[in-house]
């Protein structure tokens, strides 16, 4: 008889690039095989629960399709057809072709491109110490964060708002251009704790009708990039109907009475005309929120993905400030808890050996920049940059995620591009690569990690041993690093010792006493979380009026069209409108089942989100003969897709939505959504508006 297998349960930290960072309790068998995957209950936050993607993660982790030895190209640039080579063999041609590349345009024609594929501090930002050992161009972080992060600082002076989990204490939350029931799951725990426990209201804004939206108790639908105009009437009702908290406007914010002249002219009907609610259900929501002092405002990163995203979350934090709820418990705003760790991390980014003169290259610019179109090249002194002609890439599938992907293909697909993709998956970026190296999946590596959602320091140690050949980002960069004559301590340490060293540098205790309850809860004081004793600008006043290019979030300056930006809170009319040849606008928001272009291997992902699909509403279905079900191209100035309608109630007339990242292949003629989107740097600091965009449909 076959003995029982034996099952333990080990702790770890979800790697993916998710605000909710959660903490797990994993089952390993017989030392070897991953079984379920199960949120801690003890990590407060996380308090049990995580999505069902990762809870099926096993099927991840032994997928027969994972990337086992290292593979060189054969065929042409994007064939697929690849032979493997030996580790030896792919990482002496690495840092030879490296160092003829920089040998014949200098240092900054290499450029180490890396996401968010995993969140560990060692595994994802260890290569920028590579680069700056070897001065190769640096990466500015743009595709993800900017908007919503320069518009939140802009207010507040600081990257922190109350605790999540006093959600559950509020009376009204609301979720503002985040879909929490697909992207970060326990926003839904702590807000439904507050409607059973004290029969708070929940209200929901987005653009079309979510699974989280279907929730609420007073569910928004709004015109994309409309959200400036909203939280301009709300802010006129409060100031209209006395919930206006004046001595707190007096003490803690900047220019108030400009404020609410300002605001005189944009009561509910003038943003009823340009939202597209009604002026009933705008006043609805300035009530509750105007009745309410514990109102939580819970601010995602959504609605910041268009031309004037920053505008709108700003304008949407700056509710907080006019009610003055930040002062009671329950009250305030959150968008992520980036500020409160206050990392030090030289050891792991090498930034004490960085020269501040190597350009810094758009991360969403991908696409310009590699068919080499000049200003996505130039030098921070305004001088032409050399053409990009080596990429080491990790944690990312730009040739599927990032914007104008036709210039994306076209740039990867140059002979004179050297490209090097360290992946667990044959991805559209993987299968464009010269060499493709496999890694290795978290639960067979160490890494620390922090939540931005919510306020844990947290580690994932080695619970397997990895298939096949594959390695670590860490153990790549450092081997790497030696070929090519890089020096930094760091290349000579373990993830162990470096997270050991970057806890004890930035006042966090040691690895051995984070490692005994593998998370620690670092949320700041109430006083300080709520702002008790003022904002983070040295006038300690939140800013109704932000000076846009100083907002402290980025130190490269400004981009986009900042110089157009509204002092006050407004619409902002510079999304790309609807015209005739495109009458609809079209937003690409996230499928449940997929995380980005992760998961979209993962058998159970691929049944429940089916195919790509397009939501339309039926009107406008009706209007140009499209059947539920038919295939039909979407398109505009960038490019085509082709896709299957779905037609449903859920979208406005006017908005489609494509939800998800799916393969472009996985598409009728191999072109992704992001075909669609636009790599136009968005202001204030950069970033890519992939929900904005005007668009076409047609039936095939
Ligand atoms: N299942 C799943 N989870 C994910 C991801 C995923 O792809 N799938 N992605 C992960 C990543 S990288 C991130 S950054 C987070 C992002 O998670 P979120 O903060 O939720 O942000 P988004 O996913 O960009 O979009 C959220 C919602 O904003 C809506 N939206 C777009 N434009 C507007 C607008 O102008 N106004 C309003 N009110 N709403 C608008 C979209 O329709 C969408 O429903 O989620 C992470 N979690
Ligand atoms: N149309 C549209 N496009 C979007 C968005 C959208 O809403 N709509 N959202 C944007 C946003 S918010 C983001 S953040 C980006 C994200 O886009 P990406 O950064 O590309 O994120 P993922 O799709 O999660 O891809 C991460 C890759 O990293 C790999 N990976 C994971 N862990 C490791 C590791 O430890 N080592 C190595 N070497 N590889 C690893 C995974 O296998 C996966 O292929 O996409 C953006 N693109
Ligand atoms: S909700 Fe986000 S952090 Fe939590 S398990 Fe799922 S992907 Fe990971
Ligand atoms: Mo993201």
């Amino acid at each position: 008889m076959n003995a029982q297998p034996k099952i333990e349960r080990h702790p770890s930290t979800c790697p993916h690039d998710c605000p909710s960072a959660c903490s797990l309790q994993v089952e390993v068998i017989d030392g070897k095989t991953i079984g379920r995957v199960h949120g801690d209950p003890a990590q407060s936050y996380t308090a049990g629960v995580i999505c069902a993607k990762v809870a099926r993660y096993a099927e991840r982790i032994h997928h027969p399709d994972r990337l086992l030895h290292p593979l060189i190209r054969k065929g042409p640039k994007g064939s697929g057809e690849f032979q493997r080579i030996s580790w030896d063999e792919a990482l002496a041609m690495t840092a030879e072709r490296f160092l003829e590349a920089e040998k014949r345009y200098g240092s900054e024609t290499v450029w180490p491109y890396y996401y968010a594929g995993t969140m560990g501090f060692v595994q994802r930002d260890g290569i920028n110490r590579l680069r700056h050992a070897k001065n190769y161009s640096g990466f500015f972080s743009t595709i993800c964060v900017n908007m919503a992060w320069s518009g939140f600082i802009a207010g507040t002076g600081r990257l922190a708002g109350v605790d999540p989990r006093e959600m559950a204490k509020s009376d009204v939350v609301v979720i503002w251009g985040t879909n929490p029931v697909s992207t970060q799951v326990n926003v839904m725990t702590h807000a439904m704790k507050a409607r059973k426990e004290r029969g708070a209201k929940i209200v929901v804004i987005d653009l079309y009708r979510t699974d989280t939206l279907k929730q609420a108790d007073l569910g928004l639908v709004v015109r994309p990039g409309t959200d400036g105009a909203l939280a301009c009437a709300v802010m006129h009702v409060l100031f209209r109907d006395g919930f206006a908290d004046r001595e707190y406007l007096r003490d803690f914010t900047d220019v108030p009475e400009e404020l609410e002249s300002h605001l005189q002219s944009r009561d509910p009907a003038w943003a009823a005309a340009i939202t597209g609610l009604t002026v009933e259900e705008i006043e609805a929501f300035a009530k509750l929120v105007g009745e309410n002092k514990r109102t939580y405002l819970r601010l995602g990163y959504g609605f910041g993905r268009q031309r004037n995203g920053a505008v709108n979350m700003h304008a949407a934090s700056c509710i907080a400030a006019v009610t003055g709820s930040w002062k009671v418990e329950g009250g305030g705003a959150f968008h992520n808890n980036g500020a409160i760790y206050h990392w030090r991390k030289s050891l792991i980014e090498g930034l004490d050996i960085r020269n501040p003169r190597i350009r810094m290259l758009d991360q969403s610019r991908i696409g310009p920049i590699l068919v080499g179109e000049p200003d996505a090249l130039r030098r921070p002194d305004g001088s032409d940059g050399p053409p990009v002609t080596a990429l080491l890439i990790q944690n990312t599938n730009p040739v599927n995620v990032a914007p104008e992907q036709a210039k994306v293909v076209r740039g990867f697909a140059r002979e004179d591009l050297f490209t090097v993709v360290h992946e667990q998956f044959m991805t559209d970026t993987a299968k464009m690569a010269d060499l493709v190296l496999p890694a290795t999946q978290f639960m067979e590596h160490d890494d620390m990690y922090q939540g931005g959602g919510h306020q844990h320091i947290m580690l994932g140690l080695k619970l397997v041993e990895p298939p096949g050949e594959c390695r670590s980002n860490h153990d790549l960069i450092c081997d790497l690093a030696r070929r090519l004559g890089a020096e930094h301590e760091g290349f000579a340490m373990n993830e162990r010792e470096i997270i050991d060293w970057t806890l004890q540098n930035s006042g966090w205790g040691t690895f051995d006493e984070l490692a005994t309850g593998n998370f620690r809860d670092v949320q700041p004081s109430f006083e300080e979380a709520h702002y008790l004793k003022g904002f983070a600008y040295g006038d300690k006043r939140f800013k109704f009026k932000p000076d846009w290019p100083k907002v402290p979030f980025a130190n490269i300056g400004p981009l986009g069209p900042w110089k157009d930006m509204p002092g006050l809170p407004d619409h902002w009319a510079v999304t790309e409108e609807p015209d005739a040849e495109h009458p609809f606008k079209l937003a690409t928001s996230p499928a449940r089942s997929f995380l980005n272009s992760t998961f979209v291997e993962t058998p159970s992902s691929k049944k429940r989100e089916g195919r790509p699909e397009v939501m339309i509403n039926p009107a406008d279905a009706a209007r140009l003969a499209i059947a539920d079900g038919a295939k039909v191209e979407l398109g505009n100035v960038r490019g085509t897709v082709i896709l299957h309608a779905k037609l449903t109630e859920q979208t406005r007339a006017g908005t489609l939505v494509a939800e998800g990242i799916w393969p472009n292949d996985a598409h009728e003629g191999g072109r992704g959504i992001n075909t669609l989107t636009s790599a136009d740097a968005v202001a204030p600091f950069g970033g890519a508006a992939f929900h904005d965009n005007k668009a076409w449909i047609r039936p095939l």
